[in-house]
């Protein structure tokens, strides 16, 4: 009779941990799978596309160290397909924004005929949301739309007064300004540093196994005046969370294990008897 509760008492034990350890399997968190990244050093590579071809590898002016990125761009789109993704729910793009020369932000007023803005930007989903549609200002005394949140004043130290609700000073969270070499130069100054960078990423909620990402800018002047390009463009998608069958199962087994537990607490009581 001794035996034999003792006998139960270790199979009750094997069984326990060969449960909790598949538990602990179906437990542990997955992690994003990095579908796309590159940082232009190289190439361009396969997925992008631009309706009027302008698709190509600019490396910018400042000597101080080799940073090459997709650009220069000026009006219109600049599309990332994306082909074969695992299964997901979510998808995460972020990347490098980078403005060049005389972005003006909400602008409207006219030179030479040429209205200054507003110099839009936008990032959407094909088929899906609109990740931001914004303006940026690179300086002047013109403000901008974006704002990153939580709010963030950037790099400039820009304090223009009496700017709008809603309208935030040129560069407002910019990770990096005047560090790529660009220069302007207008009636008042020759050669002005001119050219911002952003840290920008976008969570949204994606499946399927195709995706299209839309970068575009509207309301530019022309490409020597205003310009923008990208860099360590990176998408990852989430995978699916464990369904909520197999945490009741989980949850099962759990309860099983109490059991197995309760069994061998009284198994060795008798033993002892
Ligand atoms: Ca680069
Ligand atoms: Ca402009």
């Amino acid at each position: 009779m001794m035996k034999k509760l003792k006998k139960t008492a270790q199979g009750s034990r094997y069984m326990r941990s060969a449960l909790l350890a598949f538990v602990c399997w179906f437990s542990m968190p997955v992690s994003a799978a990095t579908v796309y990244i590159n940082d232009f050093q190289s190439a361009v590579g396969t997925g992008w596309s631009s309706a009027d071809n302008t698709i190509g590898i600019t490396q910018a002016p400042n000597t101080d160290f080799v940073r090459k990125f997709l650009g220069e761009f000026s009006n219109g789109t600049v599309s990332l397909s994306l082909t074969g993704l695992p299964e997901h729910v979510s998808t995460t793009v972020s990347f490098s924004l980078y403005l060049i020369r005389s972005w003006d932000g909400n602008a409207t007023a006219i030179a030479n005929g040429d209205p200054l803005g507003p110099d839009h930007w936008t990032l959407n989903v094909g088929g899906g949301p609109t990740l931001l549609n914004t303006t940026f200002s690179n300086g002047g005394s013109v403000g901008q739309a974006y704002a990153p949140s939580p709010f963030a004043a950037g790099c400039t130290g820009y304090n223009l007064s009496g700017l709008p609700s809603g309208e935030y000073n040129p560069m407002t969270g910019a990770s990096e300004c005047y560090s790529l070499g660009y220069t302007f130069s207008s009636p008042d100054v020759t050669n002005e540093a001119m050219d911002s960078v952003y840290e920008l990423s976008f969570a949204f909620a994606h499946t399927g196994g195709s995706l299209m990402l839309n970068f575009g800018a509207n309301g530019l002047q022309g490409i020597a005046d205003e310009s923008w390009g990208l860099d360590n463009v990176k998408v990852a998608v989430s995978p699916v969370p464990v369904p909520a069958a197999v945490w009741l199962f989980g949850s099962g087994l759990l309860g099983l294990i109490g059991v197995a537990r309760r069994n061998r607490i009284s198994a060795n009581k008798e033993t002892e008897d």
